[in-house]
């Protein structure tokens, strides 16, 4: 069964080779959990960040980690809920499997995810969670050199619904 753990906690904290920034298309930071990260890591954060001239929604771009305890920050700018008629679900799953292909090139072993989308971008946590977890799952299976991965949930209830997920897929 692939290495995949939910947690409750803060992902700036995390010592682990790389996290993952919800980002928007600019990468020129935010609020949430994007805003959070810029502060943990620094102003160099940014200024790498504007070397990199955004990024598409779905896809991902990789930077160091500078002040954080992670060496690597791999940003994504997951979509946007609109309803669901706009591609959102096949956006969510391309932003996990983007993020997991930078990590693999860049030999991480280990990568903590946040709860991609389900915070402004109001993507339904129900839907999300299934997403994350199987996309995670199904590439795990096939690049085994990605030791483990954790989904690092900021509220018990986001917690809830990865567990729930998990355990679905088990
Ligand atoms: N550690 C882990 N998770 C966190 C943290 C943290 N320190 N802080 C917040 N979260 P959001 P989105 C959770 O809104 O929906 C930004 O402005 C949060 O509780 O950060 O993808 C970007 O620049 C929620 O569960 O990201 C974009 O413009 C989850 O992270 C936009 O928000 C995602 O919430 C992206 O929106």
């Amino acid at each position: 069964m692939p290495n995949i753990e939910i947690i409750l906690g803060d992902i700036t904290r995390q010592a682990v080779d790389a996290i993952v920034n919800a980002a928007n298309c600019s990468l020129l930071g935010g609020g949430g959990v994007d805003g959070a990260i810029h502060r943990a890591a620094g102003p160099e954060l940014l200024a790498e960040c504007r070397t990199l001239h955004g990024c598409e929604t779905g896809k991902a771009k990789i930077t160091k980690g500078y002040r954080l305890p992670a060496k690597y920050v791999i940003h994504t700018p997951g979509p946007v809920w609109h309803g669901g008629g706009y591609g959102e679900e096949e956006l969510l799953r391309s932003c996990y499997r983007s993020c997991l292909e930078l990590a693999a090139e860049n030999g991480c072993e280990t990568v903590d995810f946040p709860s991609i989308s389900t915070g402004v971008y109001h993507f339904p946590l129900e839907k999300a969670a299934p997403i994350a977890v199987g996309t995670i799952a199904a590439f795990l299976r096939e690049h085994p050199e990605i030791r483990r991965v954790r989904m690092v949930c900021f509220d018990g209830r986001t917690k809830a619904f990865y567990d729930r997920a998990l355990e679905e897929l088990r």
